[in-house]
């Protein structure tokens, strides 16, 4: 399916503002010659994307996208995510054009290079107007549902007069065919996100050819169903795209604008096929595109009066967002210091004292307690400083404790803060959500499900520890400790997956205090995400005393030293921590000194220095013994040449806590016997 080769774009509307002398096709054809230029510089990369949506993109951001590259973190502008993150160019040559400072034209002569701001796939944080990190197809168009869910959560608390923007995504059929754009769309559709607006570059090619090799669903009838508004429109047409962009942001449920384009518009033998797609397009159909589009500039230069048009385009939002400020600065002093604080994310004044409470707790009743309640506990006490908190679970709400009693339920039309979100039964959807909550900025989100099921979340935790975001993941049924609903749901693997993770911290506390100071570094950690891994049954309080210093900021630390000299280390975390405490009881019965030694964190263990560890860890040619229900995989780290390990070597199995534990020899029996063994 091949597409006409346009000689010249006929919809040639000029864009509004200073803009309005140039036509559009002019401003259109400027992305597509730096698509192909900047592709063809790298010898790689995709310049079909780019140069089919160089249209929709040119209306979006000439006519519509409320945005000042002068103030690209201006709270209140509108979201824009590539969705299709490997059309970047198209991406960067917008945010050249209408005058992003830190993308320049060396940037994109460097397109793909190291050290370049102009990744092969947008990375957050490499140049400003990149609001999302997106490649994985499907990510970004989740973000966007937690962007535009965080705007609704603002605006009702703060008012439009601070926040009132709309969210855009570009997705390809990718992105649609992904199982996770299921998830996405069903959520915004459910929950009415009428400010989340999704231009589909409805091309009907990926990269093995054309779409109806695998897919033929009904995108529009398939979004409609799912409660969303739905319009078709000719992608090349820009008054046509303009009306719609108008009637979608007039809708009252989020938006699907499919816009029929041709994949590499204007390349003579290549537009409208995969070829298109993924490679450059080689100097003779370069050639060939810029006499078909009438684009005789050489490569990266964009005549004056073009870019100037381009520069008005950009200019466009200085003024609202002048308005924006006066209207912030208008509000009464205590909303915009709360306003403020939570762009900023600095946490509240009374979040110490709420941590301390928690812990101060623990120490006098000393709660025989599950970590899952302790969480829920701590979460209570922090919900009622931190508005800002966006809490929730994939349907297993009562099981993970992470519904907090102050936390507002979030409904169509309802969007309370702190707020409750009930995700459904959508892990990846709800990670990616909580991502986009916490790029939009302004709100902290956590969410739940069982640890096992953060495999089905991981693409997602994944890209919050690539993005360094602040998503805390609240996973329960930590172990074999969860019982009886057997190895399904029993993970073994999953804390070493989870950490081999670069920049995402794990945590496993042992009790109520340990919770408390988890939750607590989770919450300090404003760029870098979390897991809590929780337990279900019920563990001791195993500190002495209230301690003001947070224990487990260290990522281990001693609990319990030996008495006399040390003979063993013992190091465990979690549920286990206790049974390393009643193995340790039994050594030192036996005259054998033994320390034990609790690891809610080993990142932020690895982070100490030396001399720390080797306290923490005791003399390296000493006896260590690791207990920990899961598997030995990243343990040798920590034991040393003559440690060993008590855990898991299989999957689990299907029987009550207790049980499991002896059957699978995870005891204070088994710790015991394997420090004498290597005590000799
Ligand atoms: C999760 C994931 N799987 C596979 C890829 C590799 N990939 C990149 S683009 C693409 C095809 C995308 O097709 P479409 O969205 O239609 O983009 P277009 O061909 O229109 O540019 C694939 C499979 C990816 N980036 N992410």
């Amino acid at each position: 399916m091949k597409a006409a080769n346009p000689v010249s774009n006929p919809h040639s509307a000029a864009p509004a503002g200073d803009a309005a002398a140039v036509p559009h096709a002019d401003m259109a054809n400027a992305i597509r010659a730096l698509a192909m230029d900047a592709v063809e510089a790298a010898k790689s990369g995709h310049p079909g994307m780019p140069m089919g949506m160089a249209d929709v993109a040119t209306v979006l951001f000439t006519r519509h996208l409320k945005f000042d590259p002068a103030h690209p973190d201006w709270p209140d502008r509108d979201r824009f995510v590539l969705s299709a993150g490997h059309g970047s160019m198209l991406l960067y040559a917008l945010l050249y054009l209408t005058g992003y400072e830190d993308m320049t034209l060396e940037q994109l002569r460097d397109f793909r290079q190291l050290g370049a701001r102009t990744a092969g796939h947008p990375e957050y944080g490499h140049a400003t107007g990149i609001e999302t990190t997106t490649g994985p197809l499907g990510q970004g168009l989740a973000n966007a549902v937690g962007m535009a869910l965080a705007e609704r959560l603002l605006a009702e608390r703060f008012g439009g007069a601070a926040v009132d923007h709309h969210t855009y995504v570009i997705a390809g059929d990718g992105c649609l065919m992904e199982g996770i754009s299921h998830e996405a769309i069903s959520f915004a559709g459910h929950l009415k996100l009428d400010r989340l607006i999704v231009l589909f570059d409805d091309n009907s090619i990926s990269i093995d050819g054309p779409t109806d090799l695998s897919v033929t669903d009904d995108q529009l009838a398939r979004f409609a169903a799912s409660g969303w508004a739905v319009q078709a429109v000719d992608g090349h047409d820009p008054e046509a795209v303009d009306v719609a962009i108008a009637a979608a942001k007039a809708a009252d449920k989020p938006s699907l604008i499919a816009c029929k384009t041709t994949i590499a518009y204007g390349a003579p033998t290549k537009a409208g096929t995969s070829g298109a797609h993924g490679s450059p397009l080689g100097a003779d159909e370069i050639a060939g595109a810029r006499e078909a589009l009438g684009w005789p500039h050489p490569p990266f230069e964009i005549p004056g009066d073009i870019l100037a048009a381009w520069r008005a385009a950009g200019g466009r939002g200085a003024e609202p967002r002048a308005a924006w400020q006066t209207r912030i600065a208008a509000l009464d002093a205590e909303t915009r210091d709360t306003f403020e604080r939570l762009q900023s994310g600095a946490l509240p004044e009374g979040f110490a004292a709420a941590i301390e409470g928690v812990k101060r707790l623990a120490a006098e009743e000393k709660p025989k307690q599950a970590t899952r309640v302790s969480s829920g506990n701590t979460l209570d006490a922090l919900a009622e400083v931190m508005p800002e908190l966006v809490g929730g679970s994939a349907d297993l709400t009562g099981s993970n404790n992470t519904k907090a009693a102050s936390e507002g339920v979030v409904a169509p039309g309802s969007f309370p803060l702190p707020a409750y979100v009930y995700y459904g039964v959508r892990e990846h959807g709800m990670a990616a959500v909580m991502n986009g909550l916490a790029l939009h900025k302004g709100v902290v989100p956590y969410g739940g499900t069982f640890l096992v099921f953060t495999d089905y979340a991981r693409p997602s935790i994944r890209l919050s520890a690539l993005m360094g975001l602040r998503v805390i993941y609240v996973m329960t049924h930590d172990s074999i400790g969860l019982g009886e609903d057997g190895p399904t749901h029993q993970p073994v693997e999953h804390l070493a997956a989870l950490r081999a993770i670069p920049g995402l911290n794990v945590y496993r506390p042992a009790d109520l205090s340990e919770t408390a100071e988890c939750w607590a570094l989770a919450l300090e950690s404003a760029d870098a995400p979390s897991v809590l891994a929780l337990t279900r049954q019920g563990l001791p309080e195993l500190r002495d005393a209230y301690t003001d210093e947070n224990r487990c900021a260290r990522g281990a630390y001693v609990l319990a030293e030996a008495e006399g000299s040390r003979a063993v280390t013992l190091l465990a975390t979690g549920s286990e921590v206790e049974i390393a405490m009643a193995a340790r009881e039994m050594l030192q019965a036996e005259g054998i000194g033994a320390a034990v030694v609790s690891m809610p964190c080993w990142e932020l263990f690895a982070a100490q220095d030396a001399g720390y560890q080797a306290a923490v860890l005791g003399d390296e040619g000493g006896v260590r013994v690791a207990v920990e229900a899961a598997v030995e995989f990243g343990w040798e780290r920590w034991i040393g040449p003559k440690g060993a390990f008590i855990g898991m070597r299989s999957f689990g199995a299907s029987a009550p806590a207790g049980e499991l534990y002896k059957h699978f020899g995870i005891t204070a029996g088994a710790v015991v016997a394997a420090a004498k063994e290597r005590l000799g």
